[in-house]
């Protein structure tokens, strides 16, 4: 175990700097630091006070994540460490230099005072774990801030800026100097006032205030049904606060705080929520992509299309602080397409979240260019135009005589051959895919589409973008609709099968919506607008696929969508609600009649294996061909680009929780009754089944 806690003395101070690059997680070798360290303080007559800050880039990134669920680690434990810092008769200042976050803040929360460098976020994260603050952080916070304020913090998990956590109280002092220097003269200042010490835990005034107001935690309980819709650790982070106010004492607090704990750790949800944490960050790394690989320094941006991906695009960029050019062929398209982004950005002003200042630099990133030559000069073109591979070619020709040499040239496409593509330029290697997903100022998820010729250069720079657009990245291989759409193809054609055969789209949606998804796929087609596939399907002629026919008599009676109020469902009013509509059942009923279905009842049980399964064989083909890296990169495209809920972890994760045995055999039984191609069970997903492994264990 590497000692990660230097100390030095500095006057009468002793500084304890924590050294685990890159954020200094609180691994064995930092708690067994931090408790040497102290000790050799309080052992030392000369010193009289003590900081604590980071070296790196974070103060502590909080508890070592990668410990949970490992086997038991050396050294000393939190509890000991925070119980010798909040027993010590010497005061302990935090220096936060850096993001203090789960376990940092806590640790932050037993010193006695807490400066903070005006850059350094504070926050209690865990909850985005599927845990709680479990290390007393439920218990002090609330002695600070008070309840409310402190079911907000811990119920969000999201970051606190020093400034506003100097508002609330949590922080003492925020400075814009050297933070240690800081940290030392006020150290200084409280050694002349004869070294009081301040304890969280003996504060009483805004515990005293809240005891009693049931009602604070009976709303907050239903906001959760919102907000936290199937998670387990919210409801347990309102029990330790409820806790913090009214059981009999800190340490009886401390106990329900130990218990919650313990069942957040040994929950699946945790354990699926820690897989996308390390998954989101594994995607980032490409075999074979060497660090060395020379990128291309992206300064300015063009965008072809001002629709409402290259709209969106636009807007990813100019958040990044990038400037881009956005073109379109039609300049009546261009200006709607600037006008809709104004109107976006309005909106954000108009609810809080930007200052105008800041939406009018946004806006001034976003240039209008009246002719596709005006965009030579950018170091990345994305070409966002609407799904025509003839269309995409022809762009990418005149591109390849227009764009500067060296520049990537990117297509959003959400499923056509990049290769292709790629052909039409005499500069294959420049050429990849760069699809975003609908709304692309608010979707997390980039997938970047290697094609058989794109470089180590145009790949690592796409990659690189993505993470400065504040994307989550994941590589797919040029396939047909790539991880993403090939999959869900699957999914919705089982669907609407399914209704053939005697379900209800109600049935349906609720319990995909119960498994944790905003919406099911038929409320998401009423939504979407069922006459733009109808429409589609006319213009080619019509279409012999089974499962159009019930979309396209619901057209052919009018039933577009939530547009006009009948769909699947019934709307009222402006309502968006989806309400069951007999009618519409009856349609479906007499449809599937007509093609000859003997109508039968599903098990809930049922339907999910039917709509997910389809996710996890094609899943498992996508890695057999090397088109998906990881398993876990594709469980991070559903969490990210497709509602998938993140406490289940994504579909494959899914699948090992249930097993692999179990989901094969559901797979080779709808194989059997169907002889359909999307059930034959993939050579991988038999042979993890025979050896009893998961689709994790690959993963590593
Ligand atoms: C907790 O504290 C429980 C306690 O209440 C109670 C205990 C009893 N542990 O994200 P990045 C790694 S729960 C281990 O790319 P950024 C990360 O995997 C914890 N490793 O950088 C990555 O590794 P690699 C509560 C961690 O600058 C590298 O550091 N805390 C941890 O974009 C860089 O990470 C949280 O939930 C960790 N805690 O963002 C905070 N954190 O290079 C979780 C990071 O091999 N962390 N790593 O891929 C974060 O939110 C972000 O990582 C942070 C930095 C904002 C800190």
């Amino acid at each position: 175990m590497k000692g990660q806690v230097h100390y030095e003395k500095r006057g009468a101070s002793a500084l304890l700097s924590i050294d685990n690059p890159p954020v200094n997680p609180l691994s064995s070798g930092v708690r067994q630091g931090l408790f040497d360290g102290v000790a050799r303080a309080l052992a030392d007559n000369e010193v009289k006070a003590i900081v604590l800050t980071g070296l790196n880039r974070a103060f502590i990134a909080g508890a070592d994540i990668s410990e949970f669920g490992a086997a038991a680690t050396q050294g000393a434990s939190l509890n000991e460490v925070l119980e010798q810092m909040e027993s010590s008769p010497k005061p302990i200042i935090a220096a936060i230099n850096g993001t203090a976050f789960g376990g940092g803040l806590e640790v932050a929360l037993c010193c006695d005072y807490r400066i903070a460098s005006s850059t350094a976020p504070v926050g209690l994260p865990e909850v985005k774990l599927g845990l709680l603050p479990g290390a007393g952080g439920t218990q002090r916070l609330p002695r600070l801030v008070g309840a409310a304020a402190a079911i907000q913090a811990i119920v969000s998990g999201n970051p606190i800026v020093a400034g506003k956590a100097l508002d609330m109280g949590i922080v003492d002092k925020v400075v814009e100097t050297d933070i240690v220097e800081s940290g030392l003269e006020f150290a200084e200042e409280i050694i002349s006032k004869g070294s009081p010490t301040r304890k969280i835990r003996d504060l009483v005034d805004k515990i005293q205030a809240d005891k009693g107001n049931t009602e604070l935690f009976e709303l907050a309980a239903t906001g959760l049904d919102k907000t936290h819709r199937g998670q387990f650790a919210p409801q347990q982070i309102l029990k330790c606060i409820e806790a913090a106010v009214n059981a009999a004492d800190f340490d009886a607090g401390m106990a329900v705080e130990r218990q919650c704990f313990s069942e957040c750790l040994s929950h699946p949800q945790r354990e699926a929520l820690i897989h996308i944490f390390f998954a989101e960050r594994a995607a980032n790394k490409i075999p074979g992509l060497s660090k060395e690989v020379p990128l291309i320094d992206v300064q300015k941006a063009s965008i072809i299309g001002a629709g409402t991906m290259g709209g969106g695009i636009a807007m990813c960029f100019a958040n990044a602080g990038i400037a881009v050019l956005i073109h379109d062929n039609d300049p009546d398209g261009l200006q709607r397409g600037l006008k809709v982004i104004a109107g976006n950005y309005a909106r954000t002003v108009a609810k809080g979240r930007l200052s105008q200042q800041e939406m009018d630099s946004r806006m001034a990133l976003i240039q209008p260019a009246a002719s596709m030559d005006e965009l030579g000069d950018a170091d990345v073109v994305i070409e966002a135009v609407y799904e025509n591979l003839d269309l995409k070619k022809e762009i990418f020709s005149k591109l390849d005589t227009i764009m500067k040499p060296g520049a990537l040239l990117a297509t959003n496409t959400s499923g056509l051959d990049v290769d292709a593509i790629a052909a039409s330029t005499s500069r294959p290697e420049f050429v990849c895919g760069m699809h975003f997903f609908s709304p692309a100022n608010v979707m997390k998820l980039l997938e970047v589409v290697k094609g058989e010729k794109s470089s180590p250069a145009a790949l690592g720079t796409a990659m690189a973008l993505g993470k400065r657009l504040g994307k989550v990245s994941v590589m797919a291989g040029n396939c047909p609709g790539f991880i993403g759409n090939r999959m869900i193809g699957g999914y919705s054609y089982q669907a609407n099968l399914m209704i053939l055969e005697g379900a209800t789209p109600a049935q349906i949606d609720k319990v995909i919506y119960d498994f944790g998804l905003a919406m099911g796929p038929f409320a998401m087609a009423d939504m979407v607008g069922l006459d733009l596939g109808w429409r589609a399907r006319k213009m080619r002629g019509g279409s012999n696929e089974v499962t159009s026919r019930i979309p396209d008599e619901l057209c052919e009676l009018g039933r577009y969508g939530q547009k006009n109020g009948l769909g699947y469902y019934r709307y009222e009013d402006a309502s968006r609600l989806p309400i069951a509509d007999p009618i519409a059942d009856e349609v479906i009923a007499k449809v599937s009649e007509n093609l000859g279905y003997q109508r039968k009842s599903f098990s809930d049980e049922e339907i999910l294996k039917r709509c997910i399964y389809p996710l996890v064989n094609i899943g498992a083909k996508l890695l057999e061909e090397g088109h998906a890296l990881r398993a876990g990169d594709i469980d991070t495209v559903y969490v990210n680009g497709y509602g998938f809920p993140t406490y289940v972890g994504g579909p494959m994760w899914f699948a090992d929780a249930q097993g692999l045995g179990e989901v094969l055999a559901d797979i080779q039984r709808f194989f059997d009754e169907t002889g359909a191609d999307v059930w034959k069970p993939s050579a991988l997903l038999e042979r993890l089944a025979a050896e009893g492994k998961t689709f994790a264990s690959l993963d590593g």
